[in-house]
């Protein structure tokens, strides 16, 4: 029997007890667990934040921030908190380099709940004085917005539904004016609300969805909140596909012994925040963060240069069959592609930062990009296009037209997401669309067919994603429709190399 292997026979799991017997090559808390109090919520627990805010938040409790544990909520489903809880909520990041396999156990959740099954507990949670920061991880669509103005949806059903109050909340906007609602009745400063979603202006965006839910509930509610909560924005980044079961099985073999759910993630990390928090925060600034005063331009060159190109290699990929982004970078044309898009498309409707060269930071995406022991999927990065394109390519194509200019590049990455809803490959393989619109997007496919005119005006007239403004523009409307009528004519090699010249 080895030493990984309880009586039984089953593998021993990860937990407090087994923390001492790692191996030393695992890298784990550097601090008394049970010595270390909750000062955020978070709502999320999908793999980035576990790659992300629970690792600068873990080094931060390390270097003496013991009054800021995490406790973790989602808002979905019970299968995280599932394999967390057993595992006393530790977990392993496998920071996978080109240069190996860099283990560690993750310390900084103290808790995990899962919403729909104990919302009371988790208001509670929001009325502990000691809580004093709500982050989020709950992707583009969990906010209920719409994605082409950022606005509330106000006919979004869960939206509906809390406002009738007749439920707990069970949307995300719902959730926190509950919270903040009772911390107010309670007489009790307001948490701060943390946006770490790639949402432009994603504490802008938040504060502008959150008190018009408010508002529609209560003008005083949604005054106080305008009023007294702060939203700082943020950049995050960090590369962090799905964990996958060999995934599993490779920190098994790291760890000795079994994590129900670890997370992959690249070495490289970044974190800008606007420093303001009115209750105080973790010192991030000390393992790695960067606290400014205004985030704007990191994000717009982060959403842009790095999500865009993603979302553009996801829809051409997954269309020609090409599984990673790691594979795409291999392709011998969707490189020039990317870079065409960053040089041409996006670049140049970056606002400036003092000391950062777009170009340096382009070619360092590309290594990021490039890294092969991450198999980032494309179809993953395909889902719920309809939320990623505005903010990563729309809002950059019309800064575009405004000047009298076409970008290229940015068409054929929208007509590569308009092929894409046909759900078929290049080859005839199937795939599913994920997508909240996914319903709008099978119904305009069916009725324009493969005919590249028709599916593109069915597509640009869903207003939730295009902006008016951007499809009343000859130039652009025309370079969609001639790059979705090559892709359906001639295939993804074909309409490449034509563009690239
Ligand atoms: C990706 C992001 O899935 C996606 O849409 O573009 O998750 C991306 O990997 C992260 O934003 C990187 O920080």
């Amino acid at each position: 029997m080895s030493t990984s292997s309880n009586p039984d026979g089953a593998s021993a799991r990860l937990n407090t007890a087994r923390l001492a017997a790692l191996p030393q090559t695992v890298q784990r808390p550097a601090y008394d667990r049970s010595k270390v109090t909750p000062g955020i919520l978070h709502i999320g627990l999908g793999a980035f934040c576990r790659a992300h805010l629970a690792v600068y938040t873990d080094d931060a409790i390390a270097a003496g921030d013991t009054d800021w544990g995490i406790i973790g909520a989602d808002p979905l489903s019970p299968a995280i908190r599932d394999a967390l809880e057993p595992q006393d909520n530790l977990y392993t990041l496998l920071v996978r380099g080109a240069d190996g396999d860099a283990p560690r156990v993750v310390g900084s959740f103290l808790e995990a709940l899962v919403i729909p099954e104990e919302p009371e507990r988790v208001l509670d949670r929001m009325l502990d004085p000691r809580v004093r920061i709500v982050t989020l991880t709950v992707t583009e669509k969990g906010y209920c917005q719409d994605a082409a103005t950022g606005a509330l949806d106000e006919a979004h059903p869960a939206i509906v539904a809390d406002l009738a109050g007749t439920t707990a909340p069970r949307s995300v906007p719902g959730l926190l004016v509950e919270g903040l609602k009772r911390r107010c009745d309670a007489g009790m400063e307001p948490f701060t609300v943390l946006c770490c979603d790639n949402l432009p202006q994603n504490g802008k965006t938040v504060r502008r969805i959150v008190t018009r839910f408010a508002e529609l509930r209560d003008p005083v509610l949604g005054r106080f909140i305008a009023e007294r909560v702060a939203f700082p924005c943020t950049m995050v980044d960090r590369i962090t596909p799905a964990t996958r079961d060999e995934d599993k099985v490779a920190v098994a073999a790291a760890l000795g012994c079994e994590d129900a759910w670890p997370v992959v993630t690249e070495p490289f990390r970044q974190w800008v925040i606007e420093d303001d928090f009115p209750l105080g925060r973790p010192r991030w600034e000390e393992v790695g963060a960067l606290l400014v005063e205004d985030v704007h331009a990191y994000e717009v060159m982060k959403l842009r240069c790095l999500n865009g190109a993603h979302t553009a290699l996801a829809y051409l990929g997954v269309v020609s069959g090409i599984e990673t982004i790691s594979d795409a970078m291999r392709d011998p044309q969707l490189p020039s592609v990317i870079r065409r898009l960053w040089d041409e498309d996006l670049i140049p409707t970056l606002p400036p930062i003092p000391g950062v060269d777009p170009a340096r930071y382009t070619a360092a995406l590309e290594e990021r990009f490039r890294n092969p022991a991450l198999r980032h999927r494309t179809i993953q990065i395909s889902s719920d296009g309809s939320q990623k394109l505005p903010p990563r390519l729309l809002e950059a194509a019309l800064e575009h037209v405004r000047g009298g200019r076409t970008p290229r590049f940015i068409a054929l990455a929208v007509a590569a997401w308009m092929r894409f809803t046909l759900e078929e490959t290049e080859k005839g393989a199937a795939y599913e669309i994920a997508d909240p619109l996914a319903a709008r997007l099978r119904a305009a496919v069916a009725s324009a067919g493969r005919d590249a005119t028709a599916l593109a005006g069915t597509l640009f007239a869903i207003d939730d994603i295009f902006a008016p403004e951007l499809v009343a523009d000859a130039g652009f409307g025309l370079a969609v429709v001639a790059a979705l009528d090559s892709l359906l004519t001639k295939g993804c090699r074909a309409t490449l190399a034509d563009m690239l010249g």
